[in-house]
Parts: structure tokens; sequence; C-alpha cells
């Protein structure tokens, strides 16, 4: 598939897709969600990918939420789809096996916030502004953000988030834990290139492993948790990988992990 709304590349076990309608701020179309569903595609077959890092085109925005121009004249049935298609693909995107990274630059408004909510962190650049302004427009969050939020800040949190719609700084995300992270504009995308590089050179079963286990656990009481824990480590410690990471340590050296 030629891609025209998203811009993907890989190298060196770091694959990226960048947000690119930049002249409507990198809003979500039905034509960019396909696109998006099917780099994530790329990625999950792509056996040398370790880490992903999701961003937006431009300098002012990350996403600025669904195309409210393609909402706006939908039925109640049509809404139905749309939101069912953004949490189709963005439930892709939280499923990756590989840790996904999200480089906010700019605005992450309603579905792009949704978007960044499903990766496993967020780094912002002091410019980024966060809010889901759904309430606004009449509507609510449709691609995931009343149940992903509160599970990230808190019930409380979300909803003083959910029920104003109001937008809130990068100071603000990193106080109440909605981002790990935040840089000047300038740096923002070499720290996470840097952190990325450190994920990639680790081994893919065990991040893959830790991932999961953090995912499921999430889902279920702490007893089945550590069930999931206990498997996960089991067969990460039968991979090579594994065999190699143990023995480095043994014999005093660096270890080159193969990916296996
Ligand atoms: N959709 C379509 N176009 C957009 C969007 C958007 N979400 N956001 C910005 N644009 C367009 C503007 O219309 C404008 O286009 P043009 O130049 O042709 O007039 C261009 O981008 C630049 O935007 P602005 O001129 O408005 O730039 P400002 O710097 O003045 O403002 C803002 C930037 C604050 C980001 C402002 O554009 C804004 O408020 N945008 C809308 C934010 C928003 O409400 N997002 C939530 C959308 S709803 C949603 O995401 C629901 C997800 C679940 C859907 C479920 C399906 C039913």
């Amino acid at each position: 598939m030629a891609y025209t709304s998203i811009e993907f590349s890989c190298s060196d076990g770091i694959a990226r897709i960048t947000f690119n309608r930049p002249k409507a701020l990198n809003a979500l179309n039905a034509a960019l969600l396909d696109e998006f569903a099917d780099a994530l595609k790329k990625v999950s077959q792509d056996e040398a990918v370790r880490v992903l890092l999701v961003t937006g085109a431009g300098e002012k925005s990350f996403v600025a939420g669904a195309d409210i121009t393609e909402i706006a004249p939908l039925s109640p049935l049509g809404a139905k789809k749309f939101a069912q298609r953004g949490q189709t693909v963005i439930g892709q995107l939280q499923d990756l096996a590989v840790p996904v990274i999200a480089v906010v630059n700019g605005y992450a408004l309603g579905g792009g916030c949704e978007v960044a909510l499903a990766c496993d962190f967020i780094y912002a650049s002091e410019k980024a502004i966060f809010g889901l302004p759904e309430i606004s427009l009449g509507v609510i969050p449709g691609f995931g953000g009343t149940q992903r939020l509160p599970r990230i800040v808190g019930e409380s949190r979300a909803k003083e988030m959910i029920l104003t719609g109001k937008h809130i700084s990068a100071t603000e995300a990193l106080e109440i834990g909605l981002v790990n992270r935040m840089f000047p504009p300038d740096t923002l995308m070499e720290a996470a290139m840097e952190t990325a590089r450190m994920i990639a050179s680790k081994g893919k079963a065990s991040l893959c492993a830790a991932k999961q286990a953090v995912n499921q656990g999430l889902n279920v009481d702490l007893p089945t948790g550590m069930h999931i824990e206990r498997d996960l480590f089991a067969l990460c410690l039968a991979s090579p990988d594994a065999k190699e990471g143990t023995a480095a340590f043994l014999e005093k050296r660096k270890p080159v992990f193969t990916g296996s």
C-alpha cells in the first residue's frame, strides 16, 4: 500500500510511523486509519522490529483528533462504525508485541490523545498540549479515551479532563503521570531515539514478554497476574537470547542479542 497520510520507516530494529496531514493538524480520517492499520501490520510481521515510535509531522501537532469534517455528517450508525474502526486500529497499536513510544510533538487532542494513550509510554515536547475536547463538540471520546485515560491517570483526573474538555499543558500532563518525560521541542526526537536504541539493544523475546506480562496483568487479579509472569519468565528463559544474556553476564562481557 502506498502511503499519503502517514510516513513509515524502519532501520536498526526501530520502526517509525509519522502522521502526515499537517494542513489538518494530522487529524485522523478514514484513509489515514487504513494506512495506519497497514503500517502496524508491517511492524507486527517484521521480525527485525524491536520498538516503534509514533509521532506527528510538523511542529504544531501530533494529532488534533478524529477528522471533524468526516464525523460531522455521520448518522448514529455511521458514528458507531467509525468509532469501531478507530478502536480496532488503536487496539492493534496497543496489542503490538513490541514496545511503542508516543513522541508527542504538539497537539494530542481527542483521537490523537487516544492514540498516545494506547502506546506504552509518552515522551512529550514542552509545547505539547493534551486534551479530550469531545464534550465541547457535544459528543464523548470514541477511540478508547473514557477507558484508557482513567487507567493511566486515575478516575478523578480523567473525569475532570473528559467532563471539561479542557486542554492541559505538557507540564500538567507530566504532573498527573500521563507523560513520562518532557523535552525541549528540538531534542524530543533524539531523546526518544536514545530510549528506542536502548530498548532495541535488548532481546526481542524478553521485550515482548515484559510488555505482555504488564498488559495482561493489568486486566486480571494479582494471583492470576503472577501466573502470567511465571509462565512468560519460563518461556523467556528457554530462548536463545536468554542463554546469551546469562552467559554474557557470567563471562563478564556485553551480550549480543539476535532477537530469537
Ligand atoms: N479535524 C479536521 N480538521 C482539523 C482538526 C480536526 N480534528 N483540527 C484542526 N483541523 C484543521 C482546521 O480546520 C484548520 O483547517 P483550515 O486551515 O482548512 O481551516 C487547520 O487544521 C488548522 O487548524 P486551526 O486553524 O484551528 O489551528 P489553531 O492553531 O487555531 O487551533 C486547535 C488548533 C486548537 C488544535 C484547533 O484546530 C482545534 O481545536 N481542533 C479540533 C480539536 C478537537 O476538537 N479534536 C477532537 C476531535 S473529535 C475526536 O477526536 C473524537 C474521536 C472519536 C471519534 C469517534 C467517531 C464517531
